[in-house]
């Protein structure tokens, strides 16, 4: 990023009001110095936030991958640019350098496009976390298609509606998955899917397991067969600012899935910058981020962001804890990371294992590390600074959303100076206010409120596939001319922002809002909790009570139930104030939660309130079996 380090404060107070005072020029600046193009933007942006129209770079012409490959390969040709680690340690790691990844690409986008794939065409793709995800996505891109990545977990109902709203016209899956110790049969579940769907021509299916599998003839295909034969020489589609590049959907929604499109100039741009800045990226670094390709935070930043920048990048197929709890550090140890980001979710889980486990392992190459997903709780963050990055590496946490394609609000290392909880500083040309349920700004400092982004940012989605008016109501119509992102926070007297959660999940109890994070930190606090969700259930007389499902550390199950309850109404009751106090605690074994591990309140909340029929679909929880447990236990 030529010109566009962050150096130290000043330097980023000075670069933030110039992204604000001339957004056109910070990012024309950006854009014209660190990609390449074939054909310049006559207008760097242009919006309408009333209708929710909204272009950057317009009409450009580029490619992403020239940008992720083709102009690496002659100053960092045989740089790796994927350290794939493999489910099993005892299989061995690959190192795929850029020439090699430029070379497998092209191969593939040739078997695309003798598939019959088009600029334009959607593909689906239901792969685990190994290389040929990476090339699957950057092929279609390639060649101008668009990838619309299903999280290799989802159930086959999931996997249809998903299909079927982006109408598909390729599928490609693996013969199998392994996670841990167990093996996912990838190949039965699209074979299930696809049953419901029509507009699938062919499945690609990538071998991995050697399980075996059903080939349909005339639909399905073995991508190893048609890959040995192909060409490695591909003329790359030439692609307008404003093409299509993916679909995403979002994760934990009700009803439709909803299609995020994100278009190829702005996201490409946005995805650069913030990878360089917020990761501290530096050329010999090893970077990995632990999430799954399937989610927004794996496309930004396993795949375009790092490759955007000529990085190294993990790819890790398997889980945290296989073969053991420490498989993370084994890791960091083995490739000599440097930066390692996670979420919130991963750290709370791993630090409920003994601290030996991280402890023993030299993580001394780390320099950065980040988290991302939800809010981190105090415990969480601190257990992160002092084990993981032993008090010598910032912290940042990052918010954004698959909406926003990129980060929004980070600490920028070596720069922010960080504070636990907090995801601190807007990134240069990220406006965010602050709203009242009133639609009125607040303004000053020491104030809570409803998050909003004034002014488009180039990551931005563009729309929902095939439902512009759901796009234009769900983001722009709730505080006209702004982007409501449906999280709440906080501004503290520094202007630092500290995300609070989702403003549903705000409980009003006696005529006081109360958000159910603060609470939740405060009872993880207890010596003997694990985890804990509070949602909000009607009450006679409060208007809303509080009902704790909580998750006890296995040192806390003998201890007497009553006692804990009243030592953790005690603890909120310190820290909060009896308001915050819980009418209902139901100790459970886990919480419904979503592949990307957040917890679905949704589904709590209806068992609080009493409501034990219709959950909607829950074939995409990571857990759909807790969901009747905590039924039959329910208070
Ligand atoms: C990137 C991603 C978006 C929602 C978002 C917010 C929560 C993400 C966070 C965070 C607090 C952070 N969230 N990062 N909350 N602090 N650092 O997670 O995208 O899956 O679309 O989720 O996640 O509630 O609105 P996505």
């Amino acid at each position: 990023m030529r010109n566009y380090i962050i150096e130290d404060l000043p330097h980023y107070y000075e670069q933030y009001k110039k992204s604000i005072k001339n957004p056109k020029k910070f990012w024309d600046g950006i854009a014209d110095k660190n990609f390449v193009w074939y054909q310049r933007w006559n207008k760097v942006v242009k919006y309408d936030m009333d209708k929710a129209k909204i272009t950057w770079f317009k009409n450009a012409k580029l490619n992403i991958t020239k940008n992720c490959l083709d102009r690496h390969l002659s100053i960092r040709g045989e740089k790796t640019a994927i350290i794939w680690e493999p489910n099993d340690p005892q299989e061995k790691s690959q190192h795929i350098s850029y020439s090699e990844l430029y070379r497998r690409v092209n191969k593939t986008a040739n078997v695309l496009k003798e598939m019959g794939i088009k600029k334009g065409d959607r593909v689906c793709i239901y792969l685990p976390m190994i290389p040929e995800l990476a090339v699957v996505m950057l092929a279609c891109a390639k060649l101008g298609a668009v990838h619309s990545v299903i999280f290799a977990g989802f159930s086959a109902a999931a996997v249809a509606s998903r299909v079927n709203d982006c109408g598909a016209k390729m599928m490609i899956t693996s013969d199998g998955s392994y996670r841990g110790s167990k093996i996912l049969d990838l190949k039965s579940i699209i074979d299930e899917a696809l049953e419901q769907c029509q507009t699938v021509e062919h499945v690609l299916v990538v071998k991995r397991t050697d399980n075996k599998v059903n080939m349909q003839e005339g639909r399905d295909f073995w991508m190893e067969g048609l890959f040995e034969k192909t060409s490695a020489d591909f003329v790359t589609q030439i692609m307008d600012a404003e093409d299509p590049l993916f679909i995403l959907y979002t994760s934990g929604s009700t009803g439709k899935p909803k299609g995020m499109l994100h278009t190829c100039a702005g996201y490409m741009v946005y995805t650069g910058y913030t990878f360089k800045n917020v990761f501290n990226y530096q050329e010999n670094d090893v970077y990995w981020c632990t999430a799954d390709i399937g989610w927004i935070t794996g496309h930004s930043y396993i795949l375009y962001g790092p490759l955007i920048n000529g990085a190294t990048t993990v790819i890790f197929e398997g889980i945290p804890t296989y073969p053991e709890p420490d498989r993370f550090w084994e890791i960091i140890e083995k490739h000599k990371v440097t930066q390692f980001y996670t979420a919130p979710t991963a750290i709370r889980s791993l630090a409920k294992e003994s601290a030996d486990w991280v402890d023993k392992h030299d993580l001394s190459s780390l320099r950065v590390i980040g988290s991302v997903g939800e809010p981190i709780n105090d415990e969480a963050w601190h257990w992160f600074n002092d084990h993981v990055g032993r008090k010598k590496c910032p912290i940042v946490d990052t918010w954004w959303q698959t909406e926003t394609g990129g980060i929004m609000i980070s600490p920028i290392p070596f720069v922010t100076p960080t504070k636990p909880t907090y995801a601190t500083l807007p990134l240069p040309g990220v406006q965010p206010v602050l709203m009242d349920d009133k639609r009125n700004e607040i303004t000053g400092n020491q104030v809570t409120g409803n998050l909003c982004i004034r002014f488009p940012w180039p990551g931005i989605a563009r729309t929902i596939w095939g439902d512009h008016q759901r796009y234009k109501e769900t983001y722009f119509t709730a505080f006209p001319g702004k982007y409501f992102t449906g999280d709440g926070a906080l501004r503290d007297e520094v202007g630092y922002y500290r995300i609070t959660g989702r403003v549903d999940d705000v409980v009003i109890v006696s005529g006081h809002n109360l958000g159910t994070a603060p609470i939740e930190d405060s009872i993880n606090e207890h010596p003997a909790v694990a985890e804990s969700a509070i949602v909000g259930f009607p009450h006679d007389i409060k208007g809303s009570a509080l009902y704790g499902f909580v998750i006890l550390k296995e040192s806390g199950e003998s201890r007497q139930k009553e006692n804990l309850k009243k030592e953790i109404n005690q603890l909120i009751s310190d820290q909060i104030g009896p308001i915050a106090k819980l009418d209902k605690i139901q100790f459970v074994s886990g919480l419904p939660k979503t592949r990307s591990g957040k917890i679905m309140r949704r589904i709590l909340r209806k068992i609080a309130e009493g409501d034990l029929s219709n959950f909607g679909d829950i074939s995409t929880l990571l857990n759909p079996e807790i969901v009747e447990e905590i039924k039959i236990e329910r208070i």
